[in-house]
């Protein structure tokens, strides 16, 4: 066993992996910072630690769920997209910036927050419990999954507006200049009656070119089969969602388990 961190908060909500510093090295991410990876042949130590602010406290908890590591605005540099609380609300990419001796910081550009803000899409929901990354639209861009997790802690009113619609959503990652930071999240509901306990799967299950999508829930376990584009064979560049082709996907929801009604279990629950 190799020791990555320091003792240190142990009720992380968020953990993620990806090459912040783009030295070809994985590092690690959670709601307070990440960890580089150490260069090979270092001695055995613990990992060098940046803090950064990526969560936002609420209820007890920071930070959300699988944080999701890409370079969203396509300048080079990888950048943080990640929910900003587990039994909260909040969804943001953070930008990732270097100075003239090439630290690193980052800016963050908000996507949603609550009833009270302007959200992409006036999209809005809480307890982003569950999230995912993967090339949902097939356009060579990583795209975000996030759901609502529905009665995250039953009746304790731990969460805020937990029994809104268990809702999944695909963030789909458009580079724009006129946006801040130069790209933003753009949302397409995938279901509205299910959400995600803790992680999503985007992986093209069948082989037929579509992304599908794997969850599991306070209601069962689904996929959700991604239908390849009308239009695929039209083109040649291979991929369903081709530059020249709306970025829609079609979406049939497939129930692995029986839905089953919900019972509530012992009080005190999470995960
Ligand atoms: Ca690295
Ligand atoms: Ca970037
Ligand atoms: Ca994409
Ligand atoms: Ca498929």
């Amino acid at each position: 066993m190799h020791n990555v961190s320091e003792r240190g908060y142990a009720t992380s909500h968020s953990l993620g992996a990806g090459d912040i510093n783009g030295d070809g090295l994985l590092d690690i991410v959670d709601p307070y910072g990440w960890w580089e990876h150490p260069k090979p042949g270092s001695a055995d130590q613990t990992w060098k630690y940046h803090p950064e602010a990526f969560p936002r406290y609420s209820h007890g908890f920071m930070g959300g769920a699988v944080m999701a590591v890409y370079d969203v605005n396509g300048d080079g540099l990888a950048d943080v997209v990640t929910s900003l609380a587990a039994h909260g609300w909040g969804l943001a990419w953070f930008e990732q910036k270097r100075d003239a001796q090439g630290n690193i910081s980052f800016v963050k550009h908000m996507v949603m927050y609550d009833f009270s803000t302007k959200n992409a899409g006036d999209v809005t929901f809480s307890e982003l419990r569950g999230s995912g990354v993967g090339d949902i639209n097939g356009d060579g861009l990583p795209d975000f999954l996030v759901s609502k997790r529905w009665y995250s802690h039953l009746d304790s009113g731990l969460d805020l507006y937990t029994f809104g619609p268990p809702v999944l959503y695909w963030y789909e990652t458009v580079r724009d200049p006129k946006a801040p930071g130069g790209a933003k999240l753009v949302p397409h509901l995938i279901d509205n009656d299910s959400g995600v306990g803790n992680t999503v799967l985007a992986v093209d299950l069948n082989g037929d070119g579509a992304m599908d999508i794997v969850t599991s829930t306070r209601f069962g376990a689904f996929i959700f089969w991604g239908k390849p584009h009308p239009k695929k064979s039209a083109h040649t560049a291979g991929a369903y969602g081709c530059a020249t082709c709306p970025p829609d996907v079609y979406i049939v929801r497939t129930l692995c388990f029986p839905r089953h009604l919900f019972a509530p279990g012992p009080a005190g629950i999470h995960g």
